[in-house]
């Protein structure tokens, strides 16, 4: 009953999954949580699966929770929200940073709440040019969540989180990019096409180099600059133990394009 609130379409190389509840602009169920984390658990074990589009259907990407599931004449009591943040958005956003495949999110249109947070928990962040992102959580008297108050906060410091968190303002996609929140807005009829030359491209580069990048550059925001230097010595270490490494050095002094193995080879 759970796949059809997740399509999950695996192509050459990469897969392809879109959140499929368009008439809630995406929102999320128990029902669309439980299929997006099993859809990111069979990525991640697909040898196959080199790196991992996320989207949405509709006019929408995602509006956060489902508050019809929050409905306070159906609950009577207030829901426990550290519970469902522990049981469903927290291991979300956990597991797509630490996916060690290339995690591209296309924002095809409005992201509202916990929605607008789990792009941006994505390694990059396409957005259509009429998408919006809104930090809603002000309006039903909640704080942002799905780490929104990190990365409203790294991304773009305190005088902006607030505003943006406390007000509640829609944020353009072409301002979330000049801002630095989101890699790039695009025309909306070219977003698919922009992500998907994306993703093919990791899915075709070397799986195991992105996957230490992305470990080094998360691990950057808490180093120093002497931490960060060790840091990158060990993870260039095994990155050059690759026969990713190899391949793409001969390819070079070849003048050839490189065929790394990738995920196809672990
Ligand atoms: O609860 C917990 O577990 C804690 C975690 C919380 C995480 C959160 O994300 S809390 C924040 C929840 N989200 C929101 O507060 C956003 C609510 N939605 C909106 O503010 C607006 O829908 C949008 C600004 C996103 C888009 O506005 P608009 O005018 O483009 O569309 P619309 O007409 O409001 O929505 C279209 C339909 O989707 C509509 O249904 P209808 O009238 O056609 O039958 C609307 O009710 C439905 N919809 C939109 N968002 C949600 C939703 N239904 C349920 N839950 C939603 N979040």
């Amino acid at each position: 009953m759970s796949e059809d609130v997740v399509l999950i379409d695996k192509r050459d190389g990469y897969t392809v999954i879109t959140l499929n509840r368009p008439d809630r602009l995406n929102s999320f169920n128990v029902a669309q949580h439980e299929a997006l984390r099993a859809a990111l658990d069979a990525c991640e074990n697909d040898a196959g699966c080199g790196a991992i589009l996320l989207t949405g259907a509709g006019r929408g990407f995602c509006a956060g929770q489902d508050l019809s599931d929050r409905d306070p004449k159906m609950l009577g009591d207030n829901p426990d929200l550290g519970a469902t943040l522990e049981t469903w958005y927290n291991p979300l956003v956990r597991k797509l940073r630490a996916m060690e495949k290339p995690v591209i999110c296309a924002v095809n249109g409005v992201a509202a709440g916990a929605g607008a947070n789990i792009a941006f928990s994505c390694d990059i962040v396409l957005a259509a040019k009429s998408a919006k992102f809104i930090q809603a959580f002000s309006k039903i008297g909640l704080i942002p969540d799905a780490g929104g108050t990190y990365w409203l906060t790294r991304h773009l410091g305190e005088a902006r989180a607030k505003a943006l968190a406390m007000t509640a303002e829609p944020l353009s996609a072409g301002d979330a990019a000049d801002w630095g929140l989101i890699w790039k807005a695009v025309d909306d009829d070219r977003l698919m096409e922009e992500a998907e030359k994306l993703v093919r491209q990791f899915a075709a580069g070397p799986t195991r180099a992105y996957a230490l990048t992305k470990q080094a550059i998360h691990a950057a925001s808490v180093n120093s600059l002497d931490e960060q230097l060790d840091a990158e010595r060990g993870f260039q270490r095994e990155a050059g133990r690759s026969d990713d490494y190899k391949e793409g050095v001969a390819a070079f002094l070849e003048k050839r394009p490189a065929d790394f193995r990738g995920a196809r080879k672990g």
